[in-house]
């Protein structure tokens, strides 16, 4: 194997016995094989106008599938295998559809589109050849996997509006014609940056199209403040960022007994109006995804996986993990989908919830949220005035992710030292480095300020361009905005590419570059963009106050 795809990768270059994330070797081969057969359905999918039901199937089997592999999303190999299967069929049926409508057309089809197999044996050993490693060129290599890994991470926003019933055929058109463009070896570096930046166009409107289907189906983020601590009656706990998940497991426990807490990513559901009417949505419980052992151990009741990340379950708790949707987990229950459109089933846990102690307390008090576009929009005014009368001197944008490097107590030390006159606009698992942290108010405005989702991080590009306007600036850059982002893993590439495309310069990125940017590819980001890496609090605060 060789995986280098999230900010674990070993030694800063890539995991080649087993992922740093525990995902087996044998997985992480045939994910790739997955991906390269997504790539042959694309290429034969390009220049065809698919009969509807088939090109629904496609776009939904691309989405569903580059989900699937991203990073603590499903370790389950069974699953990978009976996705390939289902990969071999799909290209069939597009191949035959496309040589009847086309029988003049190219023949010098590309391995990834003609390549078959039915043993398991014979994809592994075919998954051993079409992993990262298979593009010699360092550079195309970078390119090219920077790109797949924006459309994982576009796949998984996708996925959730299309839970939502919100499609849009531009952004699934695009992931067909950048994927099969990955195979194509005429193209060069500078064609592949294009393709890059136009993935940061789409991841936009990816975001733009979520944040559409979250606020039209639930309503637009209220400020919030949300318990930390628990009640005495047995509970079960949700994670991940699925909301459709969230929604029918208030909706199939209501009057059961059993409370629901959010953990990690889902945290941000106690904002959205919809899920404010229910009485037993108590609150949330722990932190950001990899200090998931010892949480779900002491949660004592059921936990719902609706997305990644997973960290591989211990025995203690592993009769009480369900994964569901995109996730998986060998020996762990998966719900699936509810037949015939009917909604999943969550009854499973919750007669376990019936079984099991209440939840040990791990804290008490409150924390707040909500801050997305529309509510910061609505306290407009005060923002505005409190930057022009000098109160609020500058934002730092401290979205992204969490993670267990120890080198993350970086964004702590870092929110903590900030001046008192900045404030930061969050979004993502990040948060959990400093949304417990007592950093105060100015004029009545919290010095943290939680959009929600790491997808949320759309609401602080909105919020950022309705600063420009309310400003009267030209130019984004000139702002009193400092981007200083943690990442981990692909969602965080699509975002990435979302801000490049919205003109943001000078993002700062750590707390390591991505392994995936050869020398040359980081060159062309520094350059153009102004990226950077993270030093250490002192000597960055200097260069983001200008000190
Ligand atoms: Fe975090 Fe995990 Fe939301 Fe990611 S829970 S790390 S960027 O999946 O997606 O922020
Ligand atoms: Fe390694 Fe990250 Fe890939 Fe897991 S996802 S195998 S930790 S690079």
């Amino acid at each position: 194997m060789f995986c280098f795809q999230c900010q674990e990768a070993s030694k800063g270059t890539g995991c080649t016995v087993a992922g740093v994330c525990g995902k087996p070797h044998d997985v992480a081969n045939l994910q790739d094989l997955l991906v390269y057969l997504l790539k042959g359905i694309s290429f034969l999918s390009l220049d065809v106008r698919l009969p509807e039901e088939l090109d629904h199937r496609v776009s939904l089997f691309i989405t569903d599938s580059l989900f699937a592999t991203i990073t603590n999303a499903n370790f389950d190999r069974a699953i990978f295998v009976d996705k390939i299967r289902e990969a071999l069929i799909l290209r069939q049926k597009v191949f035959t559809y496309r040589n009847e409508q086309f029988p003049d057309a190219a023949t010098a089809l590309p391995d990834a589109a003609i390549w078959q197999a039915d043993s398991e044996q014979d994809f592994d050993a075919k998954a051993r050849q079409v992993g990262v490693l298979s593009t010699t060129n360092e550079d195309i290599r970078s390119l090219r996997e920077l790109l797949t890994y924006g459309l994982k991470g576009m796949a998984a926003y996708t996925y959730h509006a299309w839970q939502l019933n919100y499609t849009d055929k531009e952004v699934d058109l695009f992931m067909r014609r950048a994927l099969a463009a990955t195979l194509d070896n005429t193209l060069d570096a500078a064609d592949l940056i294009s393709l890059n930046m136009e993935a940061g166009k789409f991841g936009v409107k990816v975001m733009a199209l979520l944040d559409e289907a979250n606020t039209s189906t639930y309503g637009h983020p209220e400020i919030t403040k949300v318990n930390i601590g628990v009640r005495n009656r047995p509970g079960i706990l949700i994670s991940g960022h699925d909301l459709k998940d969230m929604e029918e497991l208030l909706k199939q426990t209501e009057g059961t007994g059993i409370d629901v807490y959010t953990h990690s990513e889902m945290l941000p559901a106690h904002y959205y109006p919809a899920f404010k009417k229910y009485d037993h949505f108590v609150g949330n419980y722990g932190n950001a995804w990899w200090k998931q052992n010892a949480e779900f151990e002491a949660f004592n009741g059921p936990i719902l996986m609706t997305t990644n990340c997973i960290v591989p379950p211990r025995k203690s708790y592993i009769d009480r993990i369900y994964t569901t949707g995109n996730t998986g987990y060998p020996g762990v229950h998966h719900i699936p989908e509810g037949e015939n459109g009917q909604p999943k089933d969550f009854s499973l846990l919750i007669e376990q919830a019936k079984r099991c102690l209440p939840p040990t307390e791990l804290e008490t008090g409150e924390i707040i949220g909500g801050f997305a576009h529309e509510a910061v929009m609505s306290v407009a005014d005060q923002v505005v005035e409190a930057v022009k009368t000098g109160a609020i001197k500058r934002f730092f944008v401290m979205a992204g992710c969490d993670g267990r490097m120890k080198s993350r107590s970086y964004y702590t030390d870092f929110a903590e030292q900030l001046p008192r006159d900045t404030v930061i606009l969050t979004a993502g698992c990040a948060k959990y480095k400093y949304n417990k942290l007592d950093l105060g108010e100015i004029g009545g405005i919290p010095r943290v300020l939680d959009a929600g989702q790491c997808n949320d991080s759309y609401s602080l590009a909105v919020i950022a361009m309705k600063l420009k306007e309310v400003f009267g600036l030209d130019d984004i850059n000139e702002l009193p905005i400092s981007y200083n982002i943690a990442w981990y893993e692909q969602k965080a590439v699509i975002v990435l590419l979302a801000l490049l495309h919205l003109g943001v310069k000078n993002i700062h990125l750590g707390p390591t570059l991505p392994a995936f940017l050869s020398p040359n590819v980081a060159k062309v980001l520094v350059e153009n963009f102004g990226i950077g890496g993270i030093t250490n609090v002192e000597d960055d605060m200097k260069i983001f106050l200008g000190a």
